[in-house]
């Protein structure tokens, strides 16, 4: 029969060099199951006392105790060895440096399109213009009838528009619609900007299918052609600076009469003229009185109310606020180009 204290010698010796072998939690577990559970090879040698003389028994009983006790704890001391190790790792591999600022590169970032619009819309809003929105795809009297544009008119020519559908609705070529909807809704006083996408079935060098534009209709009683004035002035130097002027000059407008060009005087030589602007003067934007009839069609009565209309292209506002010499880096998705705002 076996000699049961040198089997326990045996096993302790052996118990700790496994012990401290393992490598991880889930493995000295093995090892404490394998050693000192039910069926632990701990136990069986303890079983193996109930065949020794009773005057041998009692002190191998303690010391086999004194053995499982001494294993238990190299256990717990490995397995907090084992944790104190994977929290260091951890601290290795997971840190993280809170005082790190990041560099410039992979944020993103506001097209100058949208700042342009953005700026349009706070410089309005100083002046008390509220928003409004309508439809991209319209019908023909709200896109056109109601803006004197009638069948026939070169503007309607089907080459300009995107119809949809049976050819009923079409895609708003201009966002004046908007403001023939608001008239509808709301009497006078008015002052909205009507900032939106618009489209035309145009596309080469200088034009593209979809672009923006951002109109506004100022409609009270006893709104003249000086308010109109004042206010693309406040309008132009809040944009380009507050030495700028503004030029009106005649144009022809279906919906507007009189109907007026406006230019804003060149930041470089203040209207001489100079190898930059070549005349002195930049078209912004295109404005006018309300045509009374346009009125009407709106709901609102002209012997009553007046009022002065603009359209501008952001592209082009953005273009002469940015410098930039090409509208088509306006779309193109070079992110050296859009990362200069
Ligand atoms: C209503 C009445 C009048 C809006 C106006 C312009 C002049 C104009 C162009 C500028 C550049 C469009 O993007 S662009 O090509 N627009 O010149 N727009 S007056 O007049 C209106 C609008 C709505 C009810």
């Amino acid at each position: 029969m076996a000699n049961l204290p040198e089997d326990l010698e045996r096993l302790r010796l052996a118990a700790h060099s496994q012990i401290a072998a393992a490598q991880d939690p889930t493995a000295l577990e093995q090892l404490r199951v394998a050693l000192l559970g039910k069926k632990g090879t701990l136990t069986a040698t303890l079983r193996g006392l109930g065949s020794l003389p009773p005057t041998e028994r009692a002190q191998a009983g303690e010391r086999a105790n004194a053995v499982k006790k001494e294993l238990e704890e190299a256990i717990a001391a490995r397995a907090a060895a084992l944790e104190e190790a994977r929290r260091a790792g951890l601290a290795e591999q997971e840190w993280l440096d809170i005082t790190f600022i990041p560099q410039d590169e992979g944020y993103g970032h506001l097209h100058p399109i949208t700042l342009i619009m953005r700026e349009i819309r706070a410089v309005f809003s100083h002046i008390g213009y509220t928003v409004a929105v309508g439809p991209e795809v319209e019908d023909e009297w709200h896109n056109f009838e109601a803006l004197n544009i009638p069948a026939g008119h070169p503007a309607r020519d089907d080459m300009d528009s995107f119809y949809v559908g049976s050819g009923a609705l079409l895609l708003r070529t201009h966002t004046s619609p908007v403001q023939i909807r608001y008239m509808e809704q709301h009497q006078p006083p008015i002052r909205i900007i009507a900032p939106g996408r618009v489209y035309r079935r145009d596309y080469d060098a200088t034009h593209l299918p979809q672009f923006h534009q951002v109109e506004g209709l100022c409609v009270d009683s006893d709104i003249r052609l000086s308010d109109l004035k004042g206010t693309l002035e406040y309008f132009a130097r809040s944009i380009f600076g507050a030495e700028r002027r503004i030029r009106l000059t005649g144009d022809h407008f279906p919906f507007t009469e009189p109907s007026v060009g406006v230019a804003v005087s060149c930041g470089i030589c203040g209207g001489a003229g100079c190898s930059s602007c070549k005349r002195g003067w930049l078209e912004i934007l295109g404005a006018g009185m309300v045509h009374p009839q346009v009125l009407r069609n709106g709901g609102i009565d002209p012997a009553r109310y007046s009022g002065f209309a603009f359209g501008m292209g952001p592209d082009r506002i953005a273009m002469l606020k940015y410098n930039l010499p090409d509208i088509r880096s306006i779309v193109e998705p070079d992110v050296r180009f859009l990362r200069q705002f």
